[in-house]
């Protein structure tokens, strides 16, 4: 049985005293929670998040981090930064870091390695365009995105990886995979993994969905059998509406 995990994608939004606000009215909320529940605010937000998240059933995660360990980044975060501020998982290859900022398979890659390498725990995202799914090559997108994003990846780390599996246009336009698409896409993904280390691994691993995931449509999505959580965008930014999909997740 996978325990169900739901993360919150703040995205660039919330300053550190309205990061700090929002996470003490959603620890408070959740308190209960029978799954894992994280928080990705900006890395500016980390540390007073985190603070104010001390002994809480809460964890924090990043929206990014680098590949490299140290060097002349200008504007990036190594894992081990992010490791020794606390944050224990990492959103990777967004579909809006994709889009705009050159992000690639390869270097969902790369970023997915360096975030185990620091022990931080990757929720690596993979998804199909509009054109993409109108075309007929969702099954080989996925299945592309997720074999290069655990190139060289060893079993026992495979399992340490959340999925999240987002429809490109499902990303902020409201519109939401039905229940029963969103089941079948992460049933591909769950068989790419197969393919890749065995049924056991995946078995294991968690892939959530993300899109629009919202407290409507939530406990239906929650229900599906290879959907595992959600990564949650706009909805995450309202305690109420992120507890009440916490509560679906049980
Ligand atoms: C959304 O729901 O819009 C997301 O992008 C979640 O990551």
């Amino acid at each position: 049985m996978r325990k169900k995990i739901i993360a919150g994608n703040w995205k660039m939004n919330k300053t550190p005293s309205e990061a700090k606000a929002l996470v003490a009215e959603i620890k408070e909320k959740v308190a209960g929670a029978t799954c894992d529940v994280v928080v990705c605010p900006t890395a500016i937000c980390i540390p007073g998040v985190v603070e104010e998240l001390k002994g809480s059933n809460v964890a924090v995660g990043a929206q990014n981090v680098h590949f490299k360990e140290s060097g002349a980044y200008t504007g990036e975060l190594a894992g081990n930064m992010l490791k020794e501020a606390g944050v224990t998982y990492v959103i990777i290859g967004h579909s809006e870091r994709r889009q705009y900022f050159g992000e690639t398979d390869e270097t969902v890659n790369l970023r997915t390695k360096a975030a185990l390498e620091a022990g931080l725990l990757p929720i690596v995202c993979v998804g199909e365009s509009l054109t993409e799914r109108e075309q007929g090559i969702t099954d080989d997108t996925v299945r592309r995105q997720t074999k290069i994003a655990f190139l060289g990846i060893s079993a026992e780390d495979a399992k340490k990886i959340v999925i999240a599996y987002e429809p490109v246009w499902a990303i902020g336009t409201g519109k939401t995979a039905t229940a029963e698409q969103a089941d079948e896409v992460c049933g591909i993904i769950r068989e790419t993994i197969a393919g890749l280390y065995g049924k056991e691994t995946a078995e294991a691993i968690r892939i959530q969905y993300g899109g629009s995931m919202n407290a409507k449509n939530a406990a239906e999505l929650l229900a599906k059998p290879n959907i595992d959580g959600g990564l949650i965008g706009g909805a995450s930014l309202k305690a109420e509406d992120f507890s009440v999909i916490v509560e679906a997740a049980k």
